[in-house]
């Protein structure tokens, strides 16, 4: 049987574009080595029905121990660069104060160990384990967490600052403040509106408290990495048009409005407003603070109704394109329009980054994903072709790993991981992308 390819090669897009490989600490590094302290996930993971057959982080891909291995095959794909991120329960297992020398030791391992394979280093500092000390003062509810996370910031720049290539404080705010305080499908699994107020202003604080934690210690190639999700009405009425606006609202343009603008959505204010800390406004001079990129996880549309009750009276809807393994529709011309109209209407000459795309679908001959990569990819050079200041593009997921509330069984991987033997399988995937980059 001939190998699946990818249309697209590195020779379609400019010669600087950076292709790169995405991962996280708790989905893949196993927590419960290593000197790391017990997490928010791990407790989440622990109680009744929360995520699926109860797993946790644990043991994950054991890339604790597994990393240069790990490397090898990203660089051996072709990938230009390796987005990784920093557990902060591993790095300070009590959230403040003490550091657990070995969990430093490892980052800089890791950050060494890219760099000798050619690969540049992009961190990003925090990808959800909340040290659970911290979950008990509050969590992203207190606000005393931004200046807990610039000193967690602090530790880290200072140790491995000096060999990334870029950095982002928070990787997707939406996941940490709705996802985590209104839908409840993550950890902490609260369903509160006053709790999401304050978690979406607070992840905006900490996230400019740590830029300028960051730029103190010299750093630069400093960005911001935001999920977006493409809202489209469910119907033809009014309502699911408005609602769908909303939704738009409160997913991708708060967070992009307040770390670039320096103000919230009306239509968000409408709902949070009266549930926001007093003097809110004052901290935009942190939150929007200057950035140097802006990274766009992208991954699906969404069909959003109007729905009764409390505000932001919306809901969402099934939908009739080809669905991925978690049942999200297949909507490249999302990351088209996302690209155009947040380069035109919120970045502007800021390079920016597709900083997560992949899909979640089983087998080692992964032809979905290679359809899937070469659609978006394909959105990604109309783009630039549009004149979008696009600079690069990142798979997710080098290695099948711990999809959160959803366990292990929904592969992200363009490497198969067998989590009993700990094997690594390069899928076809792997091979097309290889093929792709080469030269
Ligand atoms: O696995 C996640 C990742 O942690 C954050 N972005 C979306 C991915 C797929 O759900």
């Amino acid at each position: 049987m001939t190998e699946p390819r990818l249309a697209l090669s590195r020779a379609d897009f400019p010669p600087a574009f950076l292709f790169g490989a995405a991962t996280s600490a708790y989905q893949i590094e196993g927590h419960g080595t290593g000197g790391a302290g017990v997490c928010e996930w791990d407790t989440f993971a622990a109680t009744p029905g929360n995520v699926a057959r109860a797993e946790d982080g644990r043991v994950a891909c054991d890339h604790y121990h597994r990393f240069a291995g790990d490397l090898d095959l990203c660089a051996g794909a072709g990938f230009d660069a390796y987005r990784f991120s920093t557990s902060w329960a591993r790095v300070m297992p009590e959230g403040r104060g003490a550091v657990n020398a070995a969990g430093l030791d490892f980052y800089d391992r890791l950050v060494d160990a890219a760099c000798e394979r050619g690969l540049k280093p992009f961190l990003t500092l925090y990808h959800w384990e909340l040290p659970a000390a911290l979950a008990d003062l509050g969590g992203w509810r207190n606000r005393d967490i931004a200046g807990w996370f610039g000193d967690f910031a602090t530790v880290v720049g200072r140790r491995i600052g000096d060999r990334v290539h870029a950095a982002a404080p928070i990787n997707e705010p939406w996941c940490i403040a709705w996802l985590s305080h209104f839908i409840g499908q993550h950890a902490p699994g609260l369903r509160d509106i006053r709790a999401t107020a304050r978690a979406m202003h607070h992840v905006g604080l900490a996230h400019g408290t740590a830029i300028a934690a960051l730029r103190g210690l010299g750093m630069g190639n400093l960005g911001a990495v935001i999920n977006l999700e493409y809202p489209l009405p469910a119907d033809d009425s009014p309502a699911a048009a408005a609602a769908a606006a909303r939704y738009d609202a409160i997913y991708n343009r708060f967070f992009l409005s307040g770390m670039l603008a320096g103000r919230y959505p009306d239509a968000v204010l409408a709902g949070l407003g009266p549930h926001l800390p007093e003097r809110w406004q004052d901290d935009f001079a942190t939150i929007a603070a200057p950035l140097d990129w802006v990274g766009l996880n992208y991954y699906t549309c969404k069909r959003i109704a109007a729905a009764d009750g409390p505000w932001p009276n919306c809901a969402e809807r099934p939908g009739p394109l080809p669905k991925t393994d978690i049942g999200w529709e297949i909507y490249p011309d999302g990351l088209f329009d996302f690209l155009t109209r947040i380069w035109r209407e919120h970045t502007g000459d800021l390079p920016l980054y597709v900083t997560e795309n992949g899909i979640a679908t089983a087998g080692i001959d992964d032809r979905a994903r290679i359809a899937y990569l070469d659609a978006h990819l394909d959105a990604a050079r109309r783009a630039i072709a549009a004149g979008v200041p696009l600079r690069g593009y990142f798979v997710w997921s080098l290695l099948d790993n711990y999809e959160w509330s959803l366990g292990y069984d929904k592969r992200f991987g363009i490497v198969e991981v067998d989590f009993d033997s700990q094997t690594r399988r390069p899928k076809a995937s792997w091979r097309a992308l290889r093929a792709a980059l080469a030269g």
